[in-house]
């Protein structure tokens, strides 16, 4: 058994979890924040048979696009001042990160 978990943008989390129920997978969706935008992500636990993750991994890639985001940087003005001024700065984000981790054990009660 192992253990998918999928980082991905807001936007295509409900899709993916759609598409990933439609095929067969179970789903636990968190919301998370992302640690440099600071902003909201999606994060998708889905454990599945170790023969199973490169079908989910297919859908998570099917799925998920990379978008670019523009975020305000602070630069100090060249004018000696020790004014900061945002600075335009255009990261790309996704498709997705995706970790798979082992599962010692699965236990339904
Ligand atoms: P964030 O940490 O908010 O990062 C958003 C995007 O900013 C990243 O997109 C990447 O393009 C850029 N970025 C992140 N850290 C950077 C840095 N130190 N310098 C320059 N640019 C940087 P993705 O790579 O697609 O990551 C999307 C989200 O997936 C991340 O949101 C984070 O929540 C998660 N993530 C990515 N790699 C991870 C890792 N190794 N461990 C844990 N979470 C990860």
């Amino acid at each position: 058994m192992k253990l998918v978990i999928a980082i991905v943008q807001d936007d295509d989390a409900l899709d993916l979890i759609e598409e990933l129920n439609d095929k067969g997978f179970r789903v636990t969706k968190l919301a998370t924040t992302g640690g440099f935008l600071k902003s909201g992500n999606t994060t998708l636990m889905i454990g599945v048979e170790k023969e199973k993750v490169t079908d989910v991994v297919k859908v998570v890639e099917d799925v998920c696009k990379m978008r670019k985001e523009i975020i305000p940087t602070p630069t100090t003005m060249s004018n000696g001042t020790g004014m900061y001024m945002p600075y335009p700065m255009e990261v790309e984000v996704g498709g997705a990160t995706i970790f798979v981790l082992d599962v010692d054990q699965f236990i339904k009660v």
